[in-house]
C-alpha cells in the first residue's frame, strides 16, 4: 500500500518566539502614501500694483527678484500663474496669508489653490 504524504505543515498561528523571547513578525510594506499637491495659482486684475505681486511671491513663495518678476509678468499676460505646488494644509495657508496681505493694503488680488 502506497504511504500518504503528509500534508504540508501549518504557518504558526502566533508570530514565533526566539528563545531569547524577541518575537518575530513579519513587517508588511509602509502604506502611507505621498501628500496630494495642490498648485497655489494667482489671477490678474487690472489693480493690483506690480510691485506688490512681486512682493507676495518672494515673501510668501521664496521666489528670488528675477524670478518673481517672471511669474508677475507671466499673471500679467496670460491672465493667471502658478506660485508654487504643496501639500494641500500648505497651500492653503499660502492662500490664506496672501489674501490677507492683499485685503490689507486694499487690493484686489485672487489667488486660489488647485488640485495638481
Ligand atoms: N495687472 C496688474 C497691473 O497692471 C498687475 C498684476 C499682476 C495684478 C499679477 C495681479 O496677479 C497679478 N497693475
Amino acid at each position: 500500500m502506497p504511504e500518504e504524504t503528509p500534508p504540508p505543515p501549518k504557518p504558526p498561528a502566533v508570530p514565533p518566539r526566539e528563545p531569547d523571547g524577541v518575537v518575530v513578525a513579519e513587517r508588511k510594506a509602509a502604506k502611507t502614501k505621498p501628500p496630494a499637491l495642490y498648485q497655489v495659482v494667482m489671477l490678474n486684475d487690472d489693480y493690483t500694483p506690480m510691485e506688490f505681486v512681486v512682493m507676495v511671491l518672494q515673501r510668501y513663495f521664496h521666489r528670488d527678484i528675477d524670478t518673481a518678476t517672471h511669474i508677475m509678468l507671466m499673471i500679467h499676460h496670460e491672465g493667471r500663474g502658478i506660485c508654487g505646488v504643496y501639500p494641500k494644509d500648505v497651500a492653503a495657508t499660502k492662500v490664506e496669508l496672501v489674501l490677507t496681505a492683499a485685503r490689507r493694503e486694499g487690493h484686489p488680488l485672487q489667488c486660489i489653490m488647485e488640485a495638481a
